[in-house]
């Protein structure tokens, strides 16, 4: 089967944030067919309301931020579905739209595709008004973020924590 290099935004407000991201890292390179290519370091970002266009600061404590790229086998809804597996066994729960999380993991990039299926978008239709996504996404495949994408969202507030764990 054809591999495809994915890029998958990982974020977490709720319970050990910390722990939760650098765990799913881990978990993203134990899917089947699936392996961990490179990791962003940890970064401390502001929460931001995900419905709004222009984005607005959301309640709600930090989050933690990262982007992970792997090369898979799994077509993107198979990916999708494992993804929210993951989410699942790190205690997620959905009780209303952005509630805080235990963890998140959106596909960002799935090789070149576009897509538009009901429960899957790609690429991510809101990364590019996000420096969660953008600041992590640039430091690990600079080639795919534009200087104009990072100014941007220059504006909003993400701080490095941590150095790059492979
Ligand atoms: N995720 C959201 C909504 N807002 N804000 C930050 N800073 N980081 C996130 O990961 C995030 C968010 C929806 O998934
Ligand atoms: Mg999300
Ligand atoms: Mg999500």
């Amino acid at each position: 089967m054809a591999e495809v290099t994915a890029y998958i935004a990982i974020g977490a407000n709720l319970g050990q944030a910390q722990h939760s991201v650098q765990q799913a890292m881990q978990a993203l390179g134990q899917m089947p067919l699936t392996r961990l290519i490179h990791c962003s370091s940890l970064y401390q970002t502001a929460p931001i309301a995900s419905e709004t266009s222009p984005p607005i600061l959301a309640t709600g404590p930090d989050y933690i931020n990262a982007v992970a790229a792997i090369v898979t086998g799994l077509t993107a809804p198979d990916l999708l579905l494992h993804l929210q597996a993951l989410e699942l066994a790190a205690g997620r729960e959905r009780p209303y739209p952005d509630a805080p999380r235990t963890l998140d993991l959106d596909i960002l990039l799935y090789g070149s595709a576009q897509m538009d299926l009901a429960q899957l978008v790609i690429p991510h239709p809101r990364m590019a008004q996000r420096a969660f996504v953008l600041v992590p996404l640039a430091e690990i495949a600079p080639w795919v973020v534009s200087a104009a994408q990072l100014a941007a969202v220059a504006h909003q507030a993400i701080e490095k924590l941590l150095s790059p764990t492979s």
